[in-house]
């Protein structure tokens, strides 16, 4: 009885000085494979994870390279508005034109 509580009083003193988050040997993976992401692998040092080691991590949208730069899942997606916002401007202008030779 007497050891158990030693035993725990110690293991709780262990654990209060130094937080152990993982054991020497063990990896997890992190980061993602979408787009040009490339994930990595956590290493434990000293009872701690590691940073992402080995991977590729997002970065901005580059518009027009046909790659998911930022890792969400759309190519390209800053394209989106440009030909609508092109395609719209030509139409009023052609609207405008017709409308003022008309007489409006
Ligand atoms: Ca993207
Ligand atoms: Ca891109």
């Amino acid at each position: 009885m007497a050891l158990s509580v030693a035993l725990i009083a110690f293991v709780s003193f262990a654990a209060s000085v130094h937080a152990i988050d993982c054991f020497k040997g063990q990896t997890r993976p992190c980061g993602s494979n979408i787009g040009a992401c490339q994930a990595g692998v956590r290493v434990c040092h000293d009872g701690n994870w590691s940073d992402c080691i080995g991977g590729t991590l997002p970065s901005d949208e580059i518009c027009d390279n046909g790659i998911d730069d930022d890792c969400d899942g759309a190519t390209d997606e800053c394209l989106t508005f440009a030909p609508v916002l092109i395609i719209t401007g030509l139409l009023l202008f052609v609207i405008m034109g017709l409308l003022i030779k008309l007489g409006f």
